[in-house]
């Protein structure tokens, strides 16, 4: 009887632990990227490693992604899912020494790499603001241009952790922030100029780290990168790389 009831408890608590469970493509938790993600340092200016569950990234002064031909930015790239509505999100600390280095941002990106064209959303500039940035070609469009899709500092920190989603339904992206993994999303506007680019077999998604003109040696942490529509068909216990690969076809 009393074996039978453990075992009963042990079913019960493993059914729980199961719906508790936040399952992320990668928790980043190491010691190597998971197989989806292919890394892209053109300049060689990244260096990345796993420490408590985090991704690190060190990051060299002067790594810019910019208009086509500048091209020293460092990607985490991975196919997006066969799905025309979807989200990216992750959680960064662009203030791993107290504050966000100058000249530098960090975050989820969209990426058609033979057009140039790309969006990129996240922290920016010491601290200065949450906001969109794009290209398109020799077309860049700072917040200035974008209409101000951005989120200021009084309403999502920036000096501590950091959750970022883009939300792409169609050809439209959202973007949202938020400090706490319990409160609700701050939306920072919508942008529909990028999202014709992102075309099936026309784009990856994943993760960007730029740095510019004013910029220092900086090191940035990743806590997690997910695709939530994804990740909740995965089987927690299960093979990720090759559940991966099952739902690309
Ligand atoms: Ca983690």
């Amino acid at each position: 009887m009393k074996f039978l009831f453990s075992v009963a408890l042990a079913l019960m608590l493993s059914g729980v632990a199961g719906l508790v469970y936040a399952v992320n493509l990668d928790d980043f938790n190491g010691p190597q990227l998971n197989k989806m993600w292919t890394y892209r340092d053109p300049a060689g200016t990244g260096k990345y490693s796993f420490k408590d569950g985090m991704l690190v990234l060190e990051l060299k002064a002067g790594s810019d992604l910019y208009v086509r031909g500048t091209d020293r930015g460092v990607l985490f790239l991975m196919d997006p899912p066969d799905m025309d509505n979807f989200t990216l999100e992750t959680c960064v600390n662009p203030a791993v020494k107290g504050s966000q280095p100058p000249a530098s941002q960090i975050g989820p990106i969209l990426f058609n790499e033979d057009e140039w064209a790309y969006t990129l959303w996240g922290p920016y500039n010491a601290g200065q603001d949450i906001r969109l940035e794009d290209c398109v070609g020799s077309s860049y469009r700072w917040r200035a241009d974008t209409g101000g899709i951005a989120i200021d500092v009084n309403k999502v920190a920036i000096d501590q952790d950091v959750y970022l989603r883009i939300v792409k339904t169609g050809t439209e992206l959202e973007f949202f922030a938020k400090n706490d993994a319990n409160s609700d999303w701050v939306s920072g506007g919508i942008d529909k100029k990028l999202g014709p680019y992102y075309k099936p077999g026309k784009y990856k998604v994943g993760l960007f780290a730029k740095s510019w003109s004013g910029s220092i040696d900086s090191v940035f942490e990743f806590d997690y990168f997910t695709i939530p529509e994804i990740a909740k068909a995965v089987d927690p216990a299960g093979k990720l790389a090759t559940t991966w690969s099952a739902i690309k076809r």
